[in-house]
Parts: C-alpha cells; sequence; structure tokens
C-alpha cells in the first residue's frame, strides 16, 4: 500500500484484571468504560495533518490477542501507537514484543502517562522505537510525518528514542475524534449527577499542587493549562447538537484552580442559555461560596473533591495544602447550595495511626455529602510518597511499577477490611445526608429499579446476604488501637 494512504492505529490494552482479587482494594479495580480521551486527542491531531487513524480500545472490545495482531497485520499500518498506563503496562509489552516479531519493518510507539513517569525504562525495551512522554499530539504527527517520508529507519531527533512531547496550544488542538469509537459502547452517565447521555470533555490540563502520594506533579511539573471558554462551550454545543449530550463530565484534575476560567466558563454556558448539566472534579480549598453560588447557576450539579483524611497531621503529612476547616465550609456551601458531591478519602498511609483514621471516619460521617469513598493508598510511581517507601519494610508486594504497602499500625489485610467496612457504613445512611432533590431523584430510581421483578429479587438477596465489609469500623479501629 503507498505509504501515504496506511493508517496510524492506537491502541489501549485493558487493565490488569486479576490485581484487585489480590489486593482488595477499589483503586485496583478494573476500570472500564470511559472514553480514552488522550488517544481521541491524538486521533484528532492525526486527522487534521491527513493521516487516517484507526483506534482499538481493547477495554471495551476485547478480542483474542492471535486475531487481534493478525488484524493489525493485515492493516499494515505506517506505525502503531500504544498507550501506556500503569495498569495496562504488562498486556501492552506482550502484545508490542509479539507484534513486533511478526512486523519488525513497522515502528511502534509508546506513550500516555505511564511512559512519561518511566521513560527511560520504556526506551529500554528492544521492541519499542520511540517513546513520546508528555502531550503526544504534536510529536506523533511529527514521528507519523517522519515515518511517511524515510520509513523505520526514519530517526527523529538525533537518533533518539525518547521524544519530549510539547505542550501545544490548547486553543489550536483538533476536537477528540469521538467518531472514531463506537460511542455507545462507553458509560455516558454521570458520576455524582443522574444525566445521561453524560460526555467528557477536558477544560484544562495539569495540576499546580504537589501532594505527596500523587504522580501528576512527575506528569505535569505543576503546570496547568486551560483552554478558552468559547472553545470548550463551542465543543459542549457541537456534542449537545451532534450526539444528544445532556450532561458534560468536566473530566481533569482540577476544574477549579483559576478563578477567571470557571467564571468565563459558568458566564459562557449562561449566555448561551445552554440547557446543560454538568460535572466536575476540584479541590475544597479551590473554590469561593460565589463561585459556587455562579456553578449552580451555569447547571453544575455534581462536584467530587479528594478530602484524603480527617487528621490534620495527616493532611500536613501528604501535603494536602489545607485544613479541615476547608473541608468542612465547602460542603456546608455546597449543600446550601443543593450541590451534590461525592468526597474521596484514602488510608494507610505510612504513619496513619488508628486515632488518625478515627479522626478520618468521624469527618467522613459527619460531612454533608451525598457520597464518600475510601481507598487504600498504593505506591505509585513518579509521586515522592513511592520513593519513600521503596526498597523499605513496609513494601508487601510489587507488581510492574506498583508498590503494595501496609503501615506501621495495620497489615494490609487489615487496611482492606477496614477500607470495605468503611465505604459499607460510611455510606449506609448517606440517603438521609444527601440533598433533597437527589434523595428525591434516587427514591424514583429505587422504586422503578425495585419495581422489575429481576432486579427486585436482586435487592432482596442483598439485603438478605452477610454485607462485605459489615465488621465494626469503630471496633476494627479500637482492636488496632490496643494491638
Ligand atoms: C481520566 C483518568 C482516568 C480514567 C481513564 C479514562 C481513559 N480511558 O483515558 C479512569 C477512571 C479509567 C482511570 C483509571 C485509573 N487511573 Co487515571 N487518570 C485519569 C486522569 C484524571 C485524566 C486522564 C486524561 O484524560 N488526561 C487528559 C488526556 C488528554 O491525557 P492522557 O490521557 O494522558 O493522554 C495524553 C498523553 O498521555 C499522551 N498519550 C496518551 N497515550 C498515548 C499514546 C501514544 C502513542 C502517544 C504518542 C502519546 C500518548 O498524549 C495524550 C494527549 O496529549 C489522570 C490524571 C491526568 N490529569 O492525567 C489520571 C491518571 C492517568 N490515572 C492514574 C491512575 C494511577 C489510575 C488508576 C491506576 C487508578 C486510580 N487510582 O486512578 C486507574 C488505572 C488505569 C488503567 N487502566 O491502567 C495516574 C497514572 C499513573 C500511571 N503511572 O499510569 C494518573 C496520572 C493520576 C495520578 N495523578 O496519579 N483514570
Ligand atoms: S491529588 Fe489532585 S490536587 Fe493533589 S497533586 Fe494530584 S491531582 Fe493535584
Amino acid at each position: 500500500m503507498n505509504d501515504k494512504k496506511k493508517p496510524v492505529v492506537l491502541v489501549i490494552c485493558p487493565p490488569e484484571p486479576d490485581l484487585c482479587k489480590e489486593f482488595k482494594t477499589i483503586v485496583l479495580k478494573p476500570y472500564i468504560g470511559e472514553v480514552p480521551m488522550g488517544v481521541l486527542y491524538l486521533a484528532g491531531q492525526l486527522e487534521e495533518a491527513s493521516f487516517q487513524s484507526i483506534i482499538f480500545d481493547l477495554t471495551v472490545d476485547p478480542r483474542p490477542t492471535d486475531e487481534f495482531l493478525e488484524e493489525l497485520d493485515q492493516l499494515d499500518p505506517l506505525l502503531v501507537g500504544f498507550s501506556v498506563t500503569l495498569l495496562n503496562v504488562r498486556f501492552t509489552n506482550e502484545l508490542a514484543c509479539r507484534f513486533k516479531s511478526k512486523r519488525p519493518d513497522i515502528p511502534i510507539i509508546y506513550g500516555g502517562p505511564h511512559v512519561t513517569i518511566l521513560p527511560q525504562k520504556h526506551a529500554d525495551y528492544d521492541f519499542v522505537d520511540f517513546v513520546v512522554t508528555n502531550e503526544g499530539e504534536l510529536a506523533l504527527v511529527e514521528l507519523a510525518k517522519q515515518v511517511q517520508r524515510g520509513g523505520i529507519n526514519a530517526r527523529f531527533s538525533h537518533d533518539k528514542k525518547i521524544i519530549e512531547g510539547q505542550h501545544p496550544n490548547f486553543d489550536e488542538l483538533a476536537l477528540p475524534a469521538r467518531h472514531l469509537v463506537d460511542i455507545g459502547r462507553y458509560r455516558r452517565r454521570g458520576q455524582v449527577m443522574d444525566v445521561s447521555p453524560t460526555d467528557i470533555v477536558c477544560t484544562s490540563r495539569g495540576c499546580p499542587f504537589n501532594c505527596a502520594f500523587c504522580s501528576s506533579k512527575t506528569i505535569w511539573h505543576q503546570k496547568y493549562y486551560m483552554r478558552s471558554p468559547e472553545k470548550v462551550v463551542d465543543e459542549i454545543e457541537f456534542l449537545m447538537r451532534e450526539y444528544g449530550t445532556k450532561g458534560i463530565y468536566f473530566r481533569e484534575d482540577n476544574f477549579t484552580v483559576n478563578r477567571q476560567h470557571v467564571f468565563g466558563m459558568c458566564d459562557q454556558i449562561k449566555r448561551r442559555n445552554l440547557d446543560i448539566r454538568w460535572e466536575c472534579e476540584s479541590r475544597v480549598d479551590t473554590v469561593t461560596k460565589d463561585m459556587l453560588v455562579a456553578m449552580k447557576e451555569a447547571g453544575c450539579s455534581g462536584i467530587w473533591c479528594g478530602v484524603e483524611s480527617g487528621s490534620p497531621r495527616i493532611l500536613k503529612k501528604i501535603r494536602k495544602g489545607f485544613t479541615i476547616d476547608k473541608v468542612l465550609s465547602f460542603y456546608e456551601w455546597c449543600r446550601e447550595l443543593d450541590i451534590p458531591t461525592h468526597a474521596m478519602f484514602m488510608l494507610g498511609f505510612s504513619g496513619e495511626t488508628p486515632d488518625d483514621l478515627r479522626a478520618t471516619y468521624e469527618l467522613a460521617l459527619k460531612l454533608p455529602t451525598n457520597r464518600v469513598q475510601f481507598a487504600t493508598y498504593c505506591g505509585f510511581p513518579g509521586s515522592e510518597m513511592y520513593d519513600e517507601i521503596k526498597g523499605g519494610e513496609l513494601v508487601v508486594a510489587q507488581w510492574e511499577d506498583l508498590l503494595i504497602s501496609r503501615n506501621e499500625y495495620f497489615t494490609q489485610e487489615q487496611l482492606y477490611e477496614l477500607e470495605a467496612a468503611m465505604n459499607y457504613q460510611a455510606n449506609r445512611n448517606r440517603f438521609r445526608l444527601g440533598t433533597r432533590k437527589i434523595s428525591i431523584e434516587r427514591t424514583i430510581r429505587w422504586l422503578s429499579y425495585a419495581a422489575h421483578p429481576k432486579m427486585g429479587w436482586r435487592l432482596f438477596r442483598q439485603k438478605v446476604s452477610k454485607p462485605s465489609g459489615n465488621t465494626n469500623v469503630l471496633d476494627l479501629l479500637n482492636a488496632a488501637s490496643k494491638r
């Protein structure tokens, strides 16, 4: 085939399915069905530069490996790009390695957050031709052009295998190529708000904060880039028109970092009189009450925040950078304004005592939020805490570059037991704590669900069987205090 017509193939492998069976934390449950925005952005930019791209998202469209390799071979692509994450790296390596031995003439490119964090490790694999770090749009288009001109021998950037992706002008980027995937295969539902179809839109990239457990700093170097509100709202209008979108999930590290950006977004949505509801991720210390009022008026129907801990000592240790007072006022404002919220907590940090966890649990019970989520700490490469615990006695297992740890007061199993108990017990009565609007919505949803014979039977079975997480949280914490 003429090189000019050859497609660029982009592959997303599924996360490791069995990890959560061994390590029973919700963090490691394979989360499937979210539209792969990064890869759609790459494909959009390739299309803009007149390359045809084909996306294989094996997370929602699994197929036998041999058949898939055969299909790739038949496509005879210009290059194959893999989107690599912490949890899909093993299968990605297997697939890439097997494809390389089948078709050594086709360049294999690695990109994604995990290779941005560990570029050299991935560049050392002989089945990988190039590693693209950071944002990939500009570098991938350039690479495709080079390969088209010179085939496999084309070397980019002085024969180096690692290519540092540059930040593009966000407003000039092509829209994510959603038309290249079967959008119906993805979860198009709000997470906090009950709206469907809900689609993902990115208004920013990066995060200026520096939490010690998080790898964002290594990926984004504490930078924060925004799109102009006009462009974002153009995209929302496009989605409403072309995809029947009713809800938007601003899926990014923090929607509320920049006050002007948030007010600009709300202003555009209101000015265009859009009938759209949306949810976002935020931090309790980057919002003010007037900002929440503007957000509510513009259709904000859900906010997620990482609270992480109820212990001021732990908040300081993990360098979260806010106080419990900030947490309380944020959730109080949201309750007053009737904005549904989720609060996320972590447990199992090194040095975290039973008393610290008691404070976390008590804060979770007291917060006027619609749902709380507890997740056991796992060591992600690229974070400061990872470097601290690596090689130490708190690490109980390692899977590829993921570290599983206990802490000084709890074994790993005890942490998982606590996580399950906290998730179950802190949400059991949440229904009553929720805002009025969401309670009525939920009641109607629950009744229509329960009225269906199959679902009713399932609910009945759930009620009579012993739920996981049934052990009393305070008993678990008291037992730990006595040890
Ligand atoms: C949305 C999201 C998810 C979604 C994924 C949706 C999806 N399919 O894309 C869900 C909920 C499924 C998810 C799950 C998990 N996530 Co997550 N997630 C994010 C989040 C918040 C935004 C990702 C995003 O959309 N970014 C915007 C797009 C534009 O960027 P991008 O996807 O990275 O793609 C760009 C580049 O990476 C690059 N690129 C990507 N692929 C390729 C391929 C090629 C060939 C090239 C050249 C370039 C390239 O170019 C893209 C465009 O610029 C990030 C944080 C962040 N801000 O990055 C964390 C983040 C990616 N997640 C992370 C983690 C740890 C997880 C989980 C393990 C659990 C958890 N605790 O969150 C699981 C495991 C995921 C897995 N399958 O392996 C870490 C990644 C660590 C790592 N080493 O991989 C991050 C960075 C969060 C953090 N700060 O620690 N996540
Ligand atoms: S946890 Fe959230 S606020 Fe903290 S550095 Fe990571 S992305 Fe930023």
